[in-house]
């Protein structure tokens, strides 16, 4: 990542609804000028994504089918084995991802099962991928114990604006998201934070989980931005669906704000046009989620992502 440029720390909530609103032509030009400052413009880094343990969480995140107190259809199972995780993982190095990230429905991870987690890194780093984990709340000493075991990634989303978050989750609050990634930081893992578009939030939201990512004392070196994937049974299910070009807008505008972050287009790709697609990453998305699988939710076939690459003259990064 390039360090020397000079990252703005210090926006305020009307600068970010003036940059996010500003007319379409302007600000996807300013990002993708931006974005060519500080990346290939035609490159986009691969993370897939495999969820470790499914459902039965005890959170109550209002988007999530993995929750338990919702009944979204995904029964709970236990946390896999590192065999079968391996296997998954050298199936995504040799469909091109860099990055390998597991997934646990969890509130925070139990000892016991963090040494599982660091056998599966360990295994994971050693197929040359990066590694990522998203397990939720973690301790000091366990964050220690992750980097130890060599983990690259922890991602842990803000998911939205502070005032917007009690809305959708009642079981955990902001500041408790904050710690985690402090703790994260603190460790030497690089961050992986973003948020969700789609729950029926406001621009002044949008503007609030932005100004919350880039005011950061060190932005988060990954930022996913998922659309809402809408799943019977939660109470989000039936939300508005979100404008196209407002979405793009918070992409390029999280482009503008973090320039040297990597912004991925996250959650959502399987119910957007390719073309949509085309206008994220024109807006300075440059990395997604590569597989056939999200968590639990679909995301788009193989053979469609090339087929995209393809029209758009986009590649890979190389590890
Ligand atoms: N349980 C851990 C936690 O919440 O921190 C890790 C896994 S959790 C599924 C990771 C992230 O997935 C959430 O923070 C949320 O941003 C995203 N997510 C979950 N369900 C989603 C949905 N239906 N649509 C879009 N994003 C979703
Ligand atoms: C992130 O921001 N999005 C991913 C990953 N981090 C863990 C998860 C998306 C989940 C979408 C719903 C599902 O498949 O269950
Ligand atoms: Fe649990 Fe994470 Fe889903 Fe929330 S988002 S219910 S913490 S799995």
């Amino acid at each position: 990542m390039n360090q020397s440029i000079k990252i703005k720390k210090d926006w305020t909530k009307a600068e970010v609804i003036s940059l996010m609103t500003k007319p379409f032509n302007d600000l996807i030009f300013l990002a993708q000028q931006v974005h060519r400052e500080n990346f290939d413009p035609n490159i986009v880094q691969l993370s897939t994504l495999m969820n470790i343990k499914t459902g039965g969480c005890p959170e109550d995140c209002a988007y999530c089918p993995q929750s338990a107190h919702y009944d979204a259809g995904v029964n709970a199972e236990k946390l896999l084995e590192v065999d079968a995780v391996l296997e998954q993982a050298k199936a995504a190095k040799e469909s091109g991802a860099t990055r390998f990230c597991m997934g646990a429905a969890w509130r925070q991870p139990k000892q016991r099962d963090l040494e599982k987690v660091i056998t599966m890194v360990e295994a994971v780093k050693k197929t040359g991928m990066e590694t990522c984990v998203t397990l939720g709340m973690l301790e000091k000493g366990q964050a220690q114990e992750l980097k130890s075991a060599g983990l690259d990634y922890y991602n842990h989303n803000l998911d939205s604006s502070p005032e917007f978050y009690s809305k959708i989750i009642s079981t955990r609050d902001y500041q408790e998201r904050l710690d985690t990634i402090e703790h994260v930081r603190a460790a030497g893992i690089n961050v992986c934070c973003g948020g969700i578009i789609g729950m029926g939030e406001e621009e002044n939201d949008r503007a609030g989980l932005l100004m919350s990512l880039a005011n950061m004392d060190v932005q988060p070196e990954s930022v996913p931005i998922n659309m809402l994937v809408q799943v019977e049974g939660t109470p989000l299910d039936k939300t508005e669906d979100v404008d196209p070009i407002d979405f793009v807008r918070v992409i390029a505008s999280a482009r503008i704000m973090m320039p040297a972050s990597y912004v991925r287009l996250s959650a959502g790709r399987s119910e957007m046009t390719q073309e949509m697609q085309a206008l994220c990453l024109l807006a300075g998305a440059n990395s997604i989620f590569y597989g056939e699988k999200l968590l639990t939710t679909n995301n788009p076939q193989l053979v469609e992502d090339q087929k995209l690459f393809e029209r758009l003259g986009v590649q890979s990064s190389q590890h």
